[in-house]
Formats: structure tokens, sequence, C-alpha cells
């Protein structure tokens, strides 16, 4: 693989500033945003008010704590633009979320705000190993979800040259990559495991691709499936995460040259932790739940998110900025089963490791006696469908799981091909268990 680290005067100079800097940055924005959002946004006045805090208590960065959480529900009780904190004319963009149970979360962004997301984006894609000229195959969904146009805001303002695929029609994805000859590719982790099998269904080899890196969120992906995928491509897999009610992707991304956690732009998103129990703010360097608080953001301002995604932050390395660790996963995709956590990602992580299993699997939860169990549906590589490899392969994984995870879970292997692909973020958790 090619050395892609970014030179150092292409970098914004808040990505390299000392850390006294970039707080007084952060401390004169946040109070900025706390009061842009009082003022503009009758929901944040409620609620500041009845916690009894107010923008102008704040003199540190310590203070924000002060403040009360806003929830996904808050967002859907003021559907479709009541968090809005600028006229409805000054708003130059919506998206939403998918809105697959419930109401949808709508997001807006004024002229100012895409410029902000668009120079994000650009400095995710040139941490990711990017340069003005390059061309970029973008197979992010292109609509109300963030990842396809906010990657395109990004990639123009950066000065590449983008080919807006978009998800799905796979085999085209292969045909226009070898056609193209792309150095990027953006795109989920799991879409991009769907363009590996279609290279095979070609016949051609992904590691002869233009191939020289991929930046993969949306969802969360673990290091073994990075390694998997930067053997079968030959090319480096670095991480961008966001969340719209945050921005959209390009919240935090990895840099090329270290690959240790995505650094967040802090600059423009104040990360804290919390404990998801208490509430309470933990320190630096422990797990909890992500929260974030915009610092520049117009249209949409959002004071302390729960995303529910659950990471911890690290010093900056590459850049001044803090890092954020692979997201383990969202506490709502946490199963509880006979009493013991489980991610989807534990399970990928062990999967990466059985030979003769493809990295496609579904987790189904039934609850046949009132007891819950769990089944991981996987399938058989090319070349490794004999009956008695599947099941070698099976005892294999279940053994994996139960030895690390700590539960006992059914494994399927199915035929090549037999697990249900995504174009986008894959569904991991099928729960037929009857809702109490
Ligand atoms: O998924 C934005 C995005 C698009 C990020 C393209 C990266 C690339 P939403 O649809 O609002 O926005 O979903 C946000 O997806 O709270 C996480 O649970 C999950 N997620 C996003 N990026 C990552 C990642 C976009 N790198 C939700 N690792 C977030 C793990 C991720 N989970």
């Amino acid at each position: 693989m090619k050395d892609l680290t970014p030179a150092k005067a292409s970098l914004d100079p808040i990505e390299i500033a000392s850390r006294d800097e970039i707080e007084a940055l952060q401390l004169d924005r946040l109070k900025w945003s706390l009061r842009h959002a009082y003022d503009n946004v009758p929901f944040y006045k409620a609620s500041f008010d009845a916690a009894g805090v107010h923008p102008n208590d704040v003199t540190s960065l310590s203070d924000l704590a002060k403040f009360p959480f806003t929830v996904k529900q808050d967002l859907r009780d003021n559907y479709p633009f009541g968090m809005f904190a600028v006229p409805r004319d000054r708003v130059k963009r919506i998206h939403a979320s998918s809105g697959t149970t419930g109401q949808p979360t709508v997001v807006g962004y004024t002229e100012k705000d895409l410029d902000t997301w668009g120079s994000v984006v650009a400095r995710s894609l040139r941490a990711s190993g990017l340069q003005p000229g390059d061309l970029l195959h973008n197979a992010y969904g292109y609509g109300l979800f963030t990842g396809g146009l906010g990657i395109h805001l990004g990639a123009d303002h950066l000065g590449l040259t983008t080919i807006p695929i978009s998800g799905g029609m796979t085999q085209r994805q292969v045909r226009l990559i070898e056609d193209f000859r792309p150095k990027g590719i953006t795109v989920t982790p799991s879409y991009a495991l769907s363009v590996l099998d279609e290279y095979a269904a070609q016949g051609l080899d992904p590691r002869d691709s233009s191939l020289e890196v991929g930046i993969f969120g949306a969802e969360p992906w673990t290091n073994a499936m990075r390694e998997e995928i930067e053997q079968a491509f030959d090319m480096h897999a670095v991480d961008i995460y966001g969340l719209s009610e945050v921005m959209g992707p390009g919240v935090a991304n990895e840099c090329v040259e270290t690959k240790d956690g995505l650094h967040i732009w802090e600059d423009h998103f104040f990360p804290e932790i919390i404990d998801p129990e208490t509430g309470q703010p933990v320190a630096d360097g422990e797990q909890g739940e992500l929260v974030f608080t915009s610092l520049t953001k117009e249209a949409f301002p959002i004071i302390r998110y729960r995303t529910r995604d659950l990471t911890r932050l690290l010093p900056g390395t590459a850049r001044s900025m803090r890092r954020m660790e692979k997201v383990t996963g969202r506490s709502d995709d946490m199963i509880i089963l006979r009493g013991v956590n489980v991610f989807p990602t534990q399970i990928e992580e062990q999967l990466m490791t059985v030979q003769g299993l493809a990295p496609h699997f579904q987790i189904e939860l039934s609850r046949p006696d009132r007891m819950d169990q769990m089944r991981v549906l996987t399938e058989a590589c090319e070349g490794f469908s004999s009956n008695e490899d599947r099941v070698h392969s099976a005892a294999e994984l279940s053994h994996k799981i139960k030895a690390t995870v700590g539960i006992s879970v059914k494994v399927d292997v199915a035929d090549p091909g037999g697990v249900a692909r995504s174009q986008g973020k894959a569904v991991r958790i099928i729960d037929t268990r009857p809702k109490s």
C-alpha cells in the first residue's frame, strides 16, 4: 500500500494547533452556540429554564455539563421544523433519518452550515489520503440520508473529481471502478463486501483495481474487518463517523498515517462521554456514551445530544484534536442475552477469525420457551462449502463466541450468498421475540 500521508502544509492550521488554542476557540463558540439555541429555539429556552441554567452562566468548557441533554424523542416531538433556529427560508438543505422506527428526524442547514459541512468532510477526505484532483467513487446513498450528498459536498470542497454513483446496482459499481480507475471509494463497510463479491463473480482480482483508499462508516465495523478489506483490495481502509443530528459524515475521521481511532473535528463539534445510566460525564479514556454539542451550526444547533454510540475519548496523535475509539456499537443494538451484554461487533470479530466463513452475518433473536436464544446466520466462502467444512466452521465459531463473549449461540452456515446483503447500512439483528 502506498504512503498517503498528507503534507503538513495542506492541513487546516487548527488541526495541529495547541490544545490551549483549540479550547479557547471552543469556549468562545460554545457561548455563542448556547445563546443562539436559547434565543431562537423555544425547545432549548424551555429546557434550559427548567434546568435553571442560562448561557450567560458559562465561563469554562466544564460548565456545559450543567445543561440538559437533548434526545431523539425531543427532535420527534418538534417534527418537522420546530428545532430550527433560523427562519425556514434561510434553510438551504433538509436531510432526514430513515425513520424505520417511528417519525423521521429532520435536520436543516444554512448556506454557512453547508460550507462548514463541506470543510469538515474535505478535512476527513484529506486525512484519509485524498488530494485535490483525485478521483472518488462515492457509493453512499444519495437522498435524504446524509452519506451521499455529505461526502459529495466535501469532495467538491477539496477539489476532487466525484463519481456520484450512490448505492446499489453492484455490477455497475465494479464496471465503473474498472473503467474510471478511482483512487478512493466511500461506502459502508458492509456494502464494500458486496462489491468484493461482485469482483469475484466477474472473475476480477480486486487487488489489481486502482483503489488506494476506502473511507468506511455509517455503521460499526471492527479492526478485524479493516484487515480483511485492506488485504482483499490492497488498499488503506479508514473510518469515518458522523450522524445527521450533529451534521452528517465528517464529524470525526481516522488519519491514514496512524489508523488509531477517529480525530473529532473539535473546532465544530464538542464531545463528551457520559455514563449512560447516571448521565454523569466520565474522564477521557473511560468508556461510555458519546454526547455532542455543535459549536458553529446555525440552522440546527444541537446541545448535548445523546448519540447512543458507545466509545471513549483519547488524546490526539496525528492531529491535536482528540480521538474517539472505533464505535463498539449503539446502546440500542446491545443485546442482553441471559444477562450477558453482547454487541454485533463482538460476533463480527470472532467470525473474521474462522477459516472458511465469509464476513457476512445476521443475528436472530427468538424466545422459543421463555428463554432468549441467539442464532448467528453466516455463510460459507466459495470453495469451503462441503457439509463437513460447514459443520466444522460452525462449531469453531460457536466455540469462539462462547470462549470470548461468554454466551452459547447456534451457528448456521448458509451457501455462499445466503445472507441478505445491504446496499447501505447492514441490518445485523432480526428480533422475533414477542414484545413485552
Ligand atoms: O450514518 C452519517 C454517515 C454517513 C457517517 C456516511 C459516515 C459515513 P445517520 O444515518 O444519522 O448518519 O446515522 C448515524 O450511524 O449514530 C452511529 O450509530 C452510526 N455510525 C455512523 N458512522 C459510524 C462509524 C450517518 N464510523 C449513526 N462507526 C451513528 C460506527 C457509525 N457507527
